[in-house]
């Protein structure tokens, strides 16, 4: 009850921060994306993590709130990176199923864009299978606004939830980000191996580019890049750091 009431009060003043971990060329090392994650700068537990919070603003009813908060922050982002001279590529941000059926979702990423000065293709929404399974009829909606806006869409954590090849072929996402419980045990577990590669093979079927998540070590970069994965995201190249440290990670613009 305590954290809910300061968390309208964090969201409002200045103690949310983003931090950014970057999704990488596993062949280059070249910075392909950034993924933002929230965090709360609390004035006296210190630095807590989403675990800690998003749970009690989905039950509050802040989760929209906060989720504006972190698209505006994150937008703000590249648009300075942008004019420090360096681009991420795109930024991805996750939304929660509440907000992501929102019907008021897409007029604010369409604001989003404009005041920024965005391409479209620079913004991407993560969300996680359940997600969009929660009540398919409104986030249909959602899912053809973002796509007339050219937002693009990544499925988070994919192969934890429930998803149908129907639901794959309906969403269209531009990226799967394979969970990272399947890359963990790679390439000594023969069943995730297995796994891997029939989502490669799927996501190529479909023209859909594919995120290694969890990626520690050289071993798994290896034997991923061997597998054709070269989009990979994991503590092997960056934790989630601020902003200010993963500058100097990108690549020069314009
Ligand atoms: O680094 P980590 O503890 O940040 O992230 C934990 C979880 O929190 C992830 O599943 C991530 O999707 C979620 N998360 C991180 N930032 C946000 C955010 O801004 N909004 C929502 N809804 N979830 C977030
Ligand atoms: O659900 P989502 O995939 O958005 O969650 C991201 C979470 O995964 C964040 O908490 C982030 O800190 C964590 N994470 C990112 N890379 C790694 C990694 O290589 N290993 C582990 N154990 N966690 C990671
Ligand atoms: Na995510
Ligand atoms: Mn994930």
């Amino acid at each position: 009850m305590e954290l809910e009431r300061e968390l309208a009060e964090a969201i409002r003043g200045n103690q949310l921060v983003l931090h950014y971990q970057p999704i990488v060329d596993a062949a280059t090392g070249v910075v392909r994306a950034v993924e933002a994650l929230v965090r709360w700068q609390h004035p006296t537990r210190g630095l807590l993590y989403p675990g800690a919070f998003i749970q009690v603003a989905e039950e509050s009813g802040q989760i929209r709130e906060l989720g504006a908060w972190t698209l505006e922050a994150a937008c703000q982002q590249l648009s300075r990176w942008k004019s420090q001279g360096r681009h991420p590529g795109s930024v991805a941000v996750n939304l929660s199923a509440s907000h992501f059926r929102d019907q008021r979702l897409p007029e604010q990423l369409h604001e989003l864009i404009q005041v920024h000065a965005l391409a479209p293709g620079e913004l991407t929404i993560e969300l996680t299978e359940s997600t969009v399974m929660s009540d398919s009829e409104a986030s249909m909606k959602t899912i053809h606004a973002l796509r007339d806006l050219g937002i693009e869409l990544a499925v988070d954590d994919f192969g934890t939830g429930y998803s149908s090849l129907a639901y794959l072929k309906l969403l269209r996402p531009k990226k799967l980000k394979i969970d990272r419980s399947f890359v963990r045990d790679v390439p000594g577990d023969h069943d995730d191996c297995v796994l891997v590669r029939a989502v490669l093979g799927l996501a190529h079927a479909l023209d859909i580019e594919v995120v290694a998540e969890g990626v520690e070590t050289e071993v798994q970069r290896q034997f991923l890049l061997g597998e054709a994965c070269t989009l990979q995201q994991g503590y092997l190249y960056s934790k989630p750091i601020p902003a200010h440290d993963l500058a100097l990670r990108l690549n020069a613009w314009p």
